[in-house]
């Protein structure tokens, strides 16, 4: 096996153990990498009902047999695990050095197991682990510890941490690295809090092997350069993901006050080009030559890491128009180490629950200072608020009731992203059907449909949805390499077949691709089903209420929302593509065909599953 080193490490943090596991060719040729090789580990690994902030839940890191080599925006990392939010499958991507270096010290992917019994900083070298005290860590914010981290190992170490968010369980916590870079939508920092781990940190000092080094060295050069040849790159290089701001604006679909609308009347003022005129610099993560970290000075006078998800939940969804202020906000989410879209959106639940005197507490829209209170409390579970909203939108509606769950803005218990849809029923479709819940990674297909005609429900959306779902959620999922030079300024799709075949010997067409992406899909699909039994069904599968009952009232789409049976009728026709039954469950035929007979065997043992 060439291209990946073929090794996961597996620790015991309960044993204080480390011990390296060879794994097979045909699970790098079946899955790949990175979110093929963490749903492989899961489902195989955890039992069902396990609870997700328990020993016996499994805390993944893993790449893919392009992570880390000398090729466009390949610091990529998967972090994965089951959610302690949804209570489905988990995952996020995460830009990091720490992806490089993990591969560097031989291992494909690290598996976490059982807890610590004091604070642990957890320190891979090689092939050596040493389980390190960190007691003087434990309090510390994502930043601090980092820093702390970095003037023992060096610039050049990887490090992971957690902030206070992941200490205090907070379930939408992520995992924090490179002074904001953070992954694990679902609640990976509280996975890693409830380990009792503060950190990891990789040093490697292997060469990553190739299968073609000469040609590797030749095409990833040439890969760089052609980045830079996009007519995209310097707009890209001055707003990054910025730009997205005024895009949403002018198509109505920029979330303001918790998705009531798709316009902000103070978009202007937190757009890109606003961006641009308090933006200090760059940062990206490792391996990439068009890097799209924002780097402004807030309102505190601290660096914060602009990106267009950061914005829009925590300005127009919270009804906050000053740029400074949503950056200090980001900041201090950043720190704690809690997911800005989940965060903005439990925020403009609560503005929403407040000004309908659900709750007693005055949360004002767009009150800067009561809000970044609001988070600290979160972050600490401070309060019977600050400990209510911890557990994210889902569970706050159960416990505020009058009527929430209709604007409690999630699918499966994960918060939506930053993408109004009263009037995009692909995209809420895409949320719908996304493998960790309502994200907006494994198929954005928002800018597609808004050029392909809003209104329509139809065969053509639902292709699209399934497509973008192999590319995103699949092929750049598994490869484990940033989508952005894809997507953002154009580096063709055929690039990464190349990059595979250099890397590892394998011809592999798109179509192959897409063959590992629909293994990889069914098989996190398969995992939920799992978990939820006899409670699965198409409802699952349903965007909030509030896009189809409470149309819009401002712009250019006033009165319109989305019509639910047509959402319906799309979402079988989506089942029957995807060769899954009426409930949404995969097909006995379709997991076999996919080579996943265990998955059918036991999913059968749970449910009665179609032929
Ligand atoms: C991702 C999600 C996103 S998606 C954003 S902004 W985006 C938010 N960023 C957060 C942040 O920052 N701080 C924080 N405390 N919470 C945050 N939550 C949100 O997390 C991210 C980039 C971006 S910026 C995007 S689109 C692309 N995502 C990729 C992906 O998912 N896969 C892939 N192969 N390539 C990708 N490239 C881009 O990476 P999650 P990152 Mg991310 C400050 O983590 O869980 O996947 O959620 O990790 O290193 O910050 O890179 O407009
Ligand atoms: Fe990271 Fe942005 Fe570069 Fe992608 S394009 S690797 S998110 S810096």
């Amino acid at each position: 096996m060439v291209g990946w080193t073929g090794k996961f490490l597996r620790v015991n943090l309960s044993k204080g153990k480390a011990v390296a596991e060879a794994y097979g060719a045909s699970v790098a040729r079946d899955f790949l990498g990175g979110r093929g090789f963490a749903a492989k580990i899961l489902w195989e690994e955890l039992g069902r009902g396990v609870d997700p902030l328990s020993p016996e839940n499994k805390l993944i890191f893993a790449a893919g047999p392009l992570t880390g080599f000398s090729l466009p925006s390949s610091g990529k990392l998967v972090v994965a695990s089951k959610s302690p939010l949804t209570g489905g499958y988990g995952d996020g991507n995460i830009g990091t050095i720490a992806a490089v270096q993990m591969r560097k010290a031989d291992y494909d992917a690290v598996i976490i197991e059982g807890r610590a019994k004091k604070p642990l900083v957890l320190v891979i070298r090689d092939e050596n682990a040493e389980f390190l005290e960190a007691k003087d860590l434990w309090e510390l914010n994502s930043f601090e510890t980092e820093e702390r981290l970095t003037s023992i190992y060096g610039r050049t170490a990887g490090i992971l941490c957690i902030g206070q968010a992941g200490e205090n369980l907070v379930k939408y916590a992520t995992i924090v690295s490179q002074e904001g870079r953070a992954g694990g939508r679902p609640g990976m920092g509280a996975v890693m809090g409830s380990k009792v781990l503060k950190a990891v940190v990789f040093i490697g000092s292997h060469d990553l092997q190739a299968a073609y080094p000469k040609e590797m060295q030749e095409l990833g050069a040439e890969a760089y350069r052609e980045v830079l040849t996009k007519p995209n790159y310097s707009f890209w290089k001055r707003q990054g993901t910025m730009s997205t701001i005024e895009w949403s604006q002018e198509n109505a679909v920029l979330p303001s006050c918790n998705y009531r609308e798709g316009v902000f009347g103070k978009a202007q003022t937190i757009g890109g080009f606003a961006m641009e005129k308090i933006k200090v610099s760059n940062r990206g993560c490792p391996q990439c030559n068009m890097t799209c970290g924002n780097i402004v000075k807030d309102s505190d006078r601290k660096e914060s890491e602009l990106d267009y998800e950061n914005v829009a939940m925590l300005g127009s969804n919270i009804g906050l128009g000053d740029l400074k202020q949503v950056a200090a906000l980001n900041r201090v989410a950043d720190e704690y180490g809690l997911d800005t879209i989940s965060l903005g959106n439990v925020l403009g639940f609560a503005m929403e629950a407040s000004e309908k005197g659900l709750i007693d507490q005055n949360i004002p829209w767009g009150g800067f200072k009561t809000t970044k209170a609001l988070i600290k409390d979160i972050a600490y579970r401070s309060g019977p608020l600050g400990e209510t909203l911890a557990e994210g939108v889902r569970s706050a509606s159960e416990a505020v009731g009058g009527g929430s769950d209709r604007w409690a803005m999630h699918v499966k218990g994960l918060e939506v992203s930053a993408y109004d849809c009263h009037t995009a029923p692909a995209m809420a479709l895409a949320y719908g059907t996304s493998s960790i819940g309502a994200h907006h990674k494994d198929a954005w297909v928002i800018s597609w449909e808004v050029k392909a005609g809003r209104e329509s429900y139809n065969a053509r959306k639902v292709d699209k949805v399934i497509e973008l779902q192999r590319i995103r959620g699949g092929v750049f999922e598994c490869l484990t390499v940033c989508r952005l030079p894809w997507i953002e300024v154009g580096l063709e799709l055929e690039w990464y077949s190349r990059f595979l075949y250099a890397a590892t010997g394998l011809e592999m067409s798109l179509d192959n691709l897409n063959t590992i992406a629909d293994r990889v899909f069914n098989l996190t699909r398969a995992f939920w089903v799992r978990e939820y039994g006899k409670k699965w069904g198409s409802h699952m599968d349903v965007p909030p209420a509030r896009w189809f009952e409470d149309p819009l009232t401002k712009g250019a789409f006033e009165g319109r929302s989305l019509d639910r049976d047509k959402y319906n009728n799309m979402l079988q026709m989506y089942y029957r593509k995807r060769g899954w039954d009426e409930r949404g469950i995969p097909r006995k035929s379709t997991l076999k065909k996919l080579g996943l007979e265990d998955a059918a065997s036991q999913l059968g043992g749970r449910v009665k599953l179609a032929e």
